[in-house]
């Protein structure tokens, strides 16, 4: 018999993309990072859980994500909501806001390239709109 095994905490969890009513949104690179992947959004009643997984982000760097008023190519700098930084890839928290809202009103989700290089955006994807 097969025994079931856990991935790595570094390891995206794919098992969430099948997650009731989990929207998922590419996520792409920004200023040639090379970083990319994908935003899910797993309804957790009035709160949303936010996994974000990353392709090519560097070993060990906590990189500072957040979801963010406007578009990728029109983003308001101010924080609206904070997941936990992105870390070897992965982020994954659940932030008191409903799903509706998130997909509902104009927010998109980054990253930053570091705690001390925030303005360098790395990676961004468009919430909501499919
Ligand atoms: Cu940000």
């Amino acid at each position: 018999m097969a025994q079931r095994r856990s991935l790595p905490d570094s390891q995206p969890k794919p098992w969430v993309l099948g997650a009731a009513g989990a929207k998922v949104y590419a996520i792409s690179a920004q200023n040639g990072s090379g970083e990319l992947g994908t935003a899910a959004l797993i309804p957790k009643g009035d709160k949303t859980l936010v996994e974000v997984a990353i392709v090519g982000a560097p070993a060990g760097v906590a990189q500072p994500t957040h979801i963010h008023t406007g578009t990728c190519a029109n983003l308001d700098p101010a924080t609206k909501y904070p997941p936990a930084p992105t870390t070897d890839g992965v982020s994954a928290t659940t932030i008191d806001v409903p799903l509706a809202t998130l997909i509902g009103g104009g927010f998109a989700v980054n990253v930053h390239k570091s705690g001390t290089e925030l303005k360098t955006y790395v990676a961004c994807g468009n919430l909501g709109g499919s």
